[in-house]
């Protein structure tokens, strides 16, 4: 039977968890939309810990329910608005237990598909709504390197495969190359923030990998400058020297562009500065041939930027502490 929202008991009594495991949405999620849509204001215990109602959770559970349909969250949020307006009645079905029980939260996974698709079909709108509602269910990193990298790579192989041509792979790549590039433009310019360069290998075209770094890094509040492709080394040394960066972090995709960076390193060393820049490296080339590892000095950042931004903060404390 269904059941009206107004129905529901709104007695504030789940914490997050039992949230999270009754709907399906993960902690993130709720808080961000808690803070950009407003969609719910739980209730504070006295030690400030969030505590919903059934009601709160009948109207989660009907959120996620106009996702799974195809809305995008800020549409939801919308229709919500105008049905309150209207004086209209939300009505949601109770929880089910047998499938409460089975309920398991969707994996980013679910969105690559719909995202190659829509890219392969030219829709940039559904792209939009895509990664829209990605945003809305994820936090952004794992957006970065769940749903978009596979994404791309997926459509990379379907054009080594000769099942789509290289002008969607292009189109595929400027799209989200464009994503990403106004995400980067969008975040503070903290010039407070210790400054960290990012660019591509000398030769190297594969950007993304490196883009998505840089959104990252400014996400977490570095001053992240963004080169693109293709920068050579004295050049980087130079600025990096120039402008006092703390690290200099460059990614690489095929040998050849991997092993131009073993010049990176002594570069810094000789150039006689009291406190020169870190330097860090990452990418396919380093993922996929270990040795190479090897022969380039510096810090190996590791095959997920995820990572790679945690053992940044953990290097530039260290040099701040003097070890
Ligand atoms: C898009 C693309 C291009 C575009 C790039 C456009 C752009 N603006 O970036 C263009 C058309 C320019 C291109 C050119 C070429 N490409 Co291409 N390309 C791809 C494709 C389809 C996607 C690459 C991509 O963006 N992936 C998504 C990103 C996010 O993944 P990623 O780069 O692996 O990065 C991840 C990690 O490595 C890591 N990471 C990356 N950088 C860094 C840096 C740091 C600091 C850290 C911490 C982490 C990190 O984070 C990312 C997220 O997990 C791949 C297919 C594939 N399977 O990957 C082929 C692919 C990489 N290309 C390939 C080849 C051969 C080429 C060309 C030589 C083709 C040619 N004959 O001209 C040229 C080389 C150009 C050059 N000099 O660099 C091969 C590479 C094979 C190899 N082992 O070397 C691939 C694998 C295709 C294939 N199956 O053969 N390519």
């Amino acid at each position: 039977m269904r059941r009206q929202l107004e129905d529901y008991s709104d007695e504030p009594i789940y914490n997050m968890k039992a949230v999270e495991q009754q709907t399906g949405i993960s902690a993130a999620t709720l808080r961000a939309w808690e803070r950009r849509y407003l969609l719910i204001e739980p209730k504070r215990t006295p030690s400030g810990y969030r505590l919903y109602s059934d009601r709160d959770i009948a109207l989660l559970r009907w959120v996620r329910q106009q996702m799974n349909e195809g809305l995008t969250i800020s549409r939801v949020v919308a229709m919500l608005e105008a049905a309150r307006q209207n004086g209209e009645a939300i009505y949601v079905e109770p929880q089910d237990p047998v499938a409460l029980a089975r309920q398991t939260p969707q994996p980013p996974s679910d969105f690559v598909q719909p995202l190659v698709q829509a890219l392969i079909s030219l829709d940039t709108e559904r792209a939009d709504e895509v990664i829209e509602q990605t945003f809305a269910l994820y936090t952004m990193p794992t957006v970065y390197v769940e749903v978009i990298a596979p994404a791309l790579i997926e459509i990379g192989e379907l054009w080594h495969r000769g099942e789509i041509s290289i002008s969607i792979e292009h189109f595929a790549t400027t799209y989200l190359r464009g994503r990403l590039l106004s995400l980067l433009q969008a975040y503070l310019h903290r010039t407070d923030m210790p400054m960290i360069i990012v660019g591509c290998a000398p030769g190297e075209r594969h950007e993304i990998g490196a883009l998505i770094f840089a959104v990252m890094l400014r996400q977490q509040g570095f001053n992240a400058i963004y080169l693109g492709q293709d920068v050579p080394v004295d050049d980087i040394v130079q600025t990096a020297l120039q402008e006092r960066a703390a690290m200099v972090c460059l990614s690489a995709n095929n040998q050849s562009s991997a092993l131009a960076l073993r010049e990176v390193q002594p570069l810094l060393e000789r150039s006689g500065h009291p406190n020169p820049p870190l330097f860090g490296y990452g990418g396919r080339a380093f993922d996929t041939d270990p040795a190479l590892r090897q022969q380039v000095k510096g810090h190996y950042l590791g095959s997920d930027p995820r990572d790679a931004v945690n053992l940044i903060h953990n290097l530039l404390r260290a040099q701040r502490n003097g070890k």
